[in-house]
């Protein structure tokens, strides 16, 4: 956070729901106030901690009931992969829609092939239009997140590559090399 990171996305895929809710406790008692704290798929979790919002994905409890759950206030994220997911994702409940994954990732198999620029510009393009914003995921670095965000994207979600280094400072030079490139 003393980087200047704005969002942390908590993904514990591997935790147990009372490790998970520890976790996400202690990151929104850490942050309060000077980043946002998003749960990853578990809305029960998000709630019971007091964090900002819970991303959700294709096969997680839908936006609708995420939304239902924790009100009008909370920042609601949803997974797509492909633009038929994109449209569908306009008609929800949400806050920003996510794409992914632009470029190729160990991380995770989503189960989908490399996206591209070209999507992200395609969801930015659906997605602006309804409001929504667009977080792109998926093999950004470094050396790659300026060019997604000139292709659209209000935000990029970022793992691997973070830990690289030391996490605050491989996130202060993404944050460096965004705004240099973003501003020259
Ligand atoms: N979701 P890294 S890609 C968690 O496409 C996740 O929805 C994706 O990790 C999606 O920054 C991804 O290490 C992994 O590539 C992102």
């Amino acid at each position: 956070m003393s980087a200047g990171v704005q969002w942390l996305q908590l993904r514990a895929k591997a935790s147990d729901a009372r490790s998970f809710l520890e976790l996400a406790r202690l990151a929104v008692a850490r942050t309060r106030g000077r980043a946002l704290v998003i749960v990853n798929d578990r809305v029960d979790i998000a709630q019971i901690a007091g964090a900002d919002g819970v991303h959700v994905g294709q096969d997680d409890l839908a936006p609708d009931a995420a939304r239902q759950l924790l009100g009008p206030d909370a920042i609601v994220g949803f997974s797509t992969h492909d633009v038929p997911q994109v449209d569908a994702a306009l008609t929800m409940p949400i806050d920003y829609v996510a794409i992914g994954p632009v470029f190729g990732t160990a991380t995770k198999d989503t189960g989908y092939a490399a996206v591209g620029l070209e999507m992200v510009a395609a969801a930015a393009t659906r997605a602006h239009s309804r409001g929504l914003a667009v977080v792109a995921i998926g093999g950004i670095t470094v050396d790659n997140a300026a060019s997604v965000l000139a292709a659209g994207a209000d935000s990029v979600c970022v793992i691997s590559d973070l830990l690289r280094d030391e996490p605050g400072a491989r996130a202060a030079a993404l944050l460096q090399a965004v705004n240099i490139r973003a501003s020259g």
